[in-house]
């Protein structure tokens, strides 16, 4: 036996005698435990999921649109109108209801008016219902569980909604 063979074989012998497999497992898991602490995993997966997000909150064709925080009903932007305009065929409903939504990209408060798009049937696409500051109908401004085509329009058959921004914290939006 060689030299190193014999150092090696005393050294495993003499580690063998004083540890137990469950304390070699117990330390072996502490020092795993420790490393994925001071080192994250996955930082790119991380990174990936707060890009989608953060695109998420400026494309007005996602329910995450960052103006659509008190939203309830189908996006116009989905139904061949935009965020902020009625498809071809519908008119805005006369009556609204507001939400304070924050603008990632400036980190302010906009007065958002909903507007509900009436005049065709229901355009079922983009279901979106975030109701961020929604109160029950006893406080109207800042109900929207409700077809707002039914309040003083040429027709009452609700199609979709649309998001304007009518004011700014603190100010007026331009
Ligand atoms: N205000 C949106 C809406 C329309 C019809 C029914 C419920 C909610």
């Amino acid at each position: 036996m060689s030299l190193f063979d014999d150092v090696v074989q005393k050294g495993t012998r003499f580690l063998a005698g004083r540890t137990s497999r469950r304390s070699m497992l117990g330390r072996l898991g502490r020092t795993l435990g420790g490393a994925a602490v001071a080192f994250p995993v996955l930082p790119v997966d991380r990174v990936a999921k707060f890009a989608a997000a953060a695109t998420a909150a400026t494309d007005d064709q996602t329910c995450e649109y960052w103006r659509y925080c008190a939203f309830d009903g189908f996006l116009c932007s989905c139904c061949g109108g935009s965020a902020t305009g009625c498809p071809a065929g519908t008119t805005a409903s006369a009556v609204s209801w507001v939400g304070t939504c924050r603008n990632p990209l400036d980190d302010k408060d906009y007065l958002i008016s909903y507007n509900d798009c009436c005049g065709k049937s229901s355009c079922g696409r983009c279901t979106c219902n975030t109701n961020l500051g929604e109160r029950p109908a006893y406080l109207m401004g800042v109900h929207n569980d409700i077809n707002w085509c039914m309040a003083e329009n040429k027709s009452q058959i609700y199609h979709c909604t649309v998001a304007a921004i009518v004011g700014i914290s603190g100010g007026t939006a331009g």
